[in-house]
């Protein structure tokens, strides 16, 4: 039969105008009279997809004649933020659409702004996932995102009194445009039930309870449309969406049971990031969208290829953290009890299809969950557990070296009082590549969490230091500096960021640097903007903006940087006459709902703020803002507009950091510890061109272990123990004298996170960094190296050596 062809879709300015009402009309139902911006969006957004479409389907058609290896990215969080612009640049049609919107009366950017953030995701971890969809795209590696499709993504915040409020926030509220629902791709789930036993490795599980897990695809356009990949979302679906037997009996509630369980399934994201709720939702969750996503893998790979042991041919599957690390049990169970491989074939080709990616060591954020409870929910998982875990202790115990406690240390069960499984064990003993996400992360988990571990597996670790995108990171967020800087180094810098580096030959340049300068300027004037209207907070454009944004933790000490800003005030008080270099101090960040200590410090800032912004006799060189809703939007604005980036987590505590990036990349200076990627941008920035301060990380281990006494160092500061003071007996919380008692006695007892040892270095650094500002040529030669030898951080790299070093998809 001969199909008709679709018509190619034209970027001609007229047409793309015709195509936009084309959509109101038909496919909204609209009269552009009556049109709202929101329609229009949506109309803009449907004729950009439709000129994805025809990519999308060329890179699916071609990696299936290649009958090459496809990149399996599952994650349980995207955090991709608005795609329009994503998507309108990277198809290289921004003048054509605002052109074409133009004609009929309505402005590219105005609508832009109209599209919610798609937060399916806390902080770096969803982040990288997204900057990576975008890379993997760019460089030409056939790959598909695998995750939730959470109704409810990260919540909103507000601020009321200072207090962080939590809401939810409702993104699909208008529909949205950019996905496709597949009906006809979906998978049971199963949970709970029973086993019945076939044979000695062939079994049957048969859930109590079962549910559909439907796709949603959402297409990621890399740069200049080079390919096209999809981003597949699962949503859960009743099997059953009305009882009918229930409901006849007259038990209307119980008729919709499975409605509503299902619903929980793709309900709502956990907003917690370092601090995990152990919930049985949680699991459930991690198994339902690993569950699908490898019934969708197995499913692709026997369509095309016919054969399951070619598997670690074809499949390279990157598990994001150990949140999908159920994945390894899934998988085997998948191998054996469906496609009927004994349990050794099906353990190699688990190893050789899985890796691995680590982004904590912080204790209380690597996963277990309690013994029984697995075994409710996936007996056949722990029976599959179990065999594992006898097979890796004989290993350990064959090679003669380790001792008991060693070897207990390895299990895949932790057997100190309540029995759980150890899911980074589980991610570890399961694939072929184990990597860490920065230079001195990689090192301390060889020394740390998998000690034992990579003793006895000792090939898997390996780095693979964190990137950003460019295109998101600069060329999109700070189109400014994106076109100065191409005017030296060329047109290249977006595949090739490397070529950033001409601009350290006009770093010193005065007409450049005025340039420079003034598009910073441009940034800080627009945020200026936002300031005031989201706060009514009047800043100064002209001050040094001193910016910390991520999640609220005590790792990452926003608690030091306000105690520091109390200091700050105390002496611009104390010495009024000094030449202080003025200062906007912004934050901005969202804390776990359940993190007690994390919401006391944003209130924390906001008091300091309103007691500090209001005082006349700082009012020309201090002021503090903390910005409610952080969010990808938000940081769009604020980064190109930094002049100081503050990345001062107590150091061996933050695996990479990528907002560290961000800043670097749009030429502010940075100020921080030798953590994550830290070390690493100070290598290739040059350590002239960065401020560091504080303890290393071997150095806060030694101090841990030979007993730190924060009150003998609180006691030797007298800029500190003044703060502290002032913090405690209420100066910033008249109204509860109290509020800061405990908060502050937990530094002065026992200050896990060494603020009070880092804290005299810090305000030193931050001292020098006056200095520098006050002198300008200096600090614009800096912040313009900075941008200049950014290159190796842009994710194209960090996705090229995945490629090469983990996946064998590229040379
Ligand atoms: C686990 C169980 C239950 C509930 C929540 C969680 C959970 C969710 C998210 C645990 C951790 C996370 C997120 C961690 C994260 O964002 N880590 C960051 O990853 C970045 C990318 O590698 C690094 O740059 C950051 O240093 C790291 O903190």
């Amino acid at each position: 039969m001969n199909l008709p062809s679709p018509t190619p879709k034209s970027s001609d300015p007229a047409r793309l105008a015709a195509d936009i009402v084309d959509r109101l009309t038909y496919r909204i139902g609209k009269d552009a009279t009556v049109a709202t911006p929101d329609d229009w969006l949506t109309a803009a957004v449907l004729v950009v997809r439709d000129r994805v479409v025809e990519r999308w389907m060329e890179s699916t058609r071609e990696t299936y004649r290649r009958e090459g290896k496809r990149v399996y990215y599952l994650s349980m969080e995207f955090l991709i933020g608005r795609l329009m612009r994503d998507a309108v640049t990277n198809l290289e049609l921004v003048g054509e659409m605002q052109e074409a919107l133009g004609e009929l009366g309505v402005e590219l950017d105005l609508i832009r702004e109209l599209e919610p953030d798609a937060a399916l995701g806390n902080g770096g971890l969803g982040r990288l996932a997204a900057c990576f969809m975008e890379s993997m795209a760019s460089v030409d590696i056939p790959a598909y995102g695998y995750g939730i499709r959470y109704q409810n993504g990260m919540f909103r915040q507000e601020l009321s009194d200072g207090w962080q409020v939590e809401l939810p926030e409702t993104w699909l509220e208008h529909g949205n445009p950019w996905e496709f629902e597949r009906r006809e791709s979906r998978y049971e789930i199963g949970f709970g039930g029973h086993i019945e036993r076939d044979d000695a490795d062939n079994c049957t599980w048969k859930p109590a309870e079962r549910f559909w897990a439907e796709a949603f695809d959402t297409p990621i356009v890399g740069w200049k449309a080079k390919r096209v990949n999809t981003l597949r979302l699962w949503r859960a679906e009743p099997i059953d969406p009305l009882e009918l037997e229930a409901f006849n009996r007259g038990d209307h509630m119980g008729a919709l049971q499975d409605s509503m369980k299902a619903e929980a399934l793709s309900r709502v994201l956990y907003p917690a990031d370092a601090t995990p709720a152990g919930q049985a939702l949680r699991l459930r969750q991690e198994f339902f969208f690993s569950s699908a996503s490898l019934q969708d893998i197995l499913r692709r790979h026997m369509a095309q290829f016919g054969r399951i042991t070619s598997l670690p041919e074809k499949a390279a599957i990157q598990l994001n953290d150990t949140h999908p690390a159920v994945s390894v049990a899934e998988l085997m169970r998948l191998l054996i009890d469906v496609h009927n491989l004994d349990f050794d074939t099906a353990w190699d080709i688990t190893k050789r299809t899985i890796a691995y990616t680590n982004h904590t060591l912080l204790p209380e954020a690597l996963e277990s969950w309690p013994v029984p409870l697995f075994e409710q929910l996936l007996p056949r998982h722990m029976q599959l557990i179990y065999k594992i875990n006898a097979r890796v202790l004989r290993e350990a115990r064959a090679t003669g070296t380790f001792d008991d406690a060693q070897v207990a240390g390895m299990s895949l069960i932790d057997e100190h009082g309540e029995r759980r499984v150890r899911m980074g064990n589980l991610a570890f003993v399961g694939a072929h590549s184990i990597n860490g996400v920065s230079g001195l992360h990689t090192e301390l988990m060889k020394e740390t969490v998998f000690k034992d571990l990579h003793k006895l597996y000792p090939l898997r670790i390996n780095n693979k230091t964190n990137g950003i995108t460019p295109r998101r990171w600069l060329m999109q967020c700070n189109p400014g500096l994106y076109n100065l800087s191409r005017e030296v180094t060329g047109d290249s810098i977006m595949s090739d960021l490397d070529a950033m580096k001409a601009l350290d030959t006009v770093a010193e340049d005065a007409a450049f640097q005025e340039r420079f300068a003034a598009i910073k300027r441009a940034n800080k004037d627009r945020l200026a903007g936002v300031i005031e209207k989201r706060i009514g907070l009047k800043v100064d454009p002209s001050a040094m903006f001193d910016i910390q944004i991520k999640r609220i933790h005590e790792y990452k000490r926003q608690l030091m940087n306000i105690v520091e800003t109390v200091a700050l005030y105390d002496q611009i008080r104390s010495h009024p006459e000094r030449a202080w270099a003025p200062r906007v101090k912004l934050f901005a960040g969202k804390a776990a709902s359940s993190y007690h200590n994390a919401k006391l410090i944003i209130k924390l800032a906001n008091d300091v703020a309103r007691v500090v912004n209001a005082d006349p006799a700082t009012r020309d060189v201090l002021k503090v803002a903390f910005l409610p809703n952080y969010n990808v939007s938000l940081a769009e604005v604020m980064v190109p507009a930094a002049d100081l980036s503050e990345q001062i987590s107590t150091a061996g505590m933050e695996a990479s950091g990528t907002g560290n990036m961000k800043f670097a990349l749009n030429g502010a200076l940075t100020i921080g510890t030798l953590d994550g990627a830290n070390v690493e941008m100070r290598e290739h920035i040059g350590a002239e061109n960065i401020i560091i301060f504080g303890l290393t990380a071997a150095e806060v281990a030694e101090k841990r272990a030979n007993g730190y006494s924060p009150e003998e160092v609180i006691a030797a500061s007298p800029e500190l123990s003044q703060a502290l003071k002032a913090i405690e007996s209420g100066v910033f919380s008249p109204e509860d004298r109290n509020r800061y008692a405990d908060l502050v006695a937990g530094l002065r007892m026992s200050d896990w996170f060494m603020v009070a040892a880092d804290f005299d270095s810090y305000a030193a650094a931050q001292r020098d960094v006056d200095g520098i500002w006050a002198e300008q040529p200096r600090w614009q030669a800096m912040a313009i190296r900075n941008a200049a030898r950014m290159g190796y951080f842009s994710s194209d790299r960090t996705i090229r050596q995945y490629g090469r070093e983990i996946w064998n998809v590229i040379n």
